[in-house]
């Protein structure tokens, strides 16, 4: 089977779908349903004759680990919100609180072996993709323990077959594409816009004379779907990979979702929005919400058994945001390295930029 790379645009977008009640219901051992099956809404296609279900089963398993991973980035981004008021952590730094069935739902849709690339939107992404928490936050306060050794921050983390963060808007796609020809991939691509309604302040209907995103693509097939549940965003992935991975060539994905935050943390977010917009989307479409009553409405699992989840995640953050604070920074000499193939090769014009550094302090 070909391996995949998958483009995470951070965009904007329209629309959050109602919940459909679930269907049919398995009962299994333990006073608790092994898994259900659930309507999900339709995704919008363009250029495609058919989609991706409009129903799904979720066991109980996989339900209860979306869940928690869920939990885990919208915790963690309050965290590194916090952290960020108490200036432990510096520069740019864009929360995906809202946005969890996003990347929750592709990681849930894709193989591990597949390749992503995302935008400065990164903190879930690299949850997903397999770095802890703890070397999250601790590369968000610049610390030695963080994913990048301290050195990349917020927007440039990198794990096993993900390739950042990228700052740059729209840089995916030539990375991609660079990428692609540097090692010869020949790779199948899905491109994934997550529409949260707005490109930093500005809303996407006084920006853009189409909103349909996913039609943007012109002669490449295009699906809309609710980023705000995580089985449509699952099926939806899981439709696009098969689509690519049978040599159909790419598609694009319109995720529809919402972020809580403003655009970064220089960004309140309340001014080119109401607050009571952000309640009502909290309120009616909260993707950690929605899953947990789809679960319990259908006995996958119970209140307290949630309580309990939220008690470790809990747990998780603070030990990591502990670290975080505690942990070293890196050495000035270290901060030259990485750079370039040889490290560090700042004499190659006679200049020693972290030598320099040292002896005016
Ligand atoms: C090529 C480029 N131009 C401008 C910027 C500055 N910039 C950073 S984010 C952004 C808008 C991003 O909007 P969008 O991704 O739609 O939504 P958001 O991140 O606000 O959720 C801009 C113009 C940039 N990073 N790169």
């Amino acid at each position: 089977m070909k391996k995949m790379l998958v483009s995470v645009v951070s965009r904007v977008l329209s629309g959050i779908a109602a919940q459909k009640p679930a269907s049919r219901v398995l009962v299994g051992s333990c006073n608790y349903s092994k898994q259900a099956t659930f309507e999900i809404k339709k995704c919008d296609l363009y250029r495609l004759e058919e989609g991706p279900p409009a129903s799904t089963e979720l066991t109980r398993e996989d339900g209860l680990k979306y869940y928690r991973m869920m939990q885990t980035v919208r915790r963690m981004e309050l965290k590194a919100d916090q952290l960020y008021k108490q200036k432990f952590i510096r520069g740019f730094c864009h929360l995906c609180d809202g946005q969890e069935a996003c990347c929750v739902g592709l990681e849930a849709g894709i193989k591990s072996t597949d390749h992503v690339i995302t935008s400065y939107r990164a903190h879930g992404i690299c949850l997903t993709r397999g770095i802890s928490v703890r070397a999250i936050l601790a590369e968000l306060t610049g610390r030695k323990g963080g994913c990048a050794k301290g050195k990349g921050g917020s927007m440039h983390m990198y794990a096993k077959n993900f390739y950042g963060g990228n700052g740059i808007v729209g840089a995916q796609g030539q990375l991609f594409e660079v990428y692609n020809m540097a090692a010869l991939w020949k790779l199948p691509c899905i491109f994934i816009c997550e529409n949260n309604r707005y490109g930093m302040g500005t809303s996407v209907e006084r920006a853009a004379a189409s909103t349909d995103y996913y039609k943007r693509g012109n002669f490449i097939p295009g699906l809309r779907v609710d980023g705000m549940d995580i089985l449509c965003v699952r099926e939806a992935t899981k439709f696009a990979t098969n689509y690519c991975r049978s040599g159909n060539g790419p598609i694009l994905m319109e995720l529809q979702t919402y972020r809580y935050h403003g655009h970064s943390m220089s960004d309140p977010g309340v001014s080119y929005r109401s607050r009571e917009e952000i309640q009502d989307v909290r309120r009616k479409s909260d993707p950690i919400m929605l899953l947990k009553d789809r679960m319990v409405n259908n006995e996958l699992a119970s209140v307290d058994e949630f309580k309990e989840i939220d008690g470790e995640v809990k747990k998780e953050i603070e030990d990591a945001a502990h670290f975080a604070v505690t942990d070293q920074e890196p050495t000035l000499e270290e901060l030259g390295h990485h750079i370039y193939s040889t490290s560090p090769s700042f004499e190659i014009r006679g200049t020693n930029q972290w030598i320099k550094f040292k002896s005016i302090s």
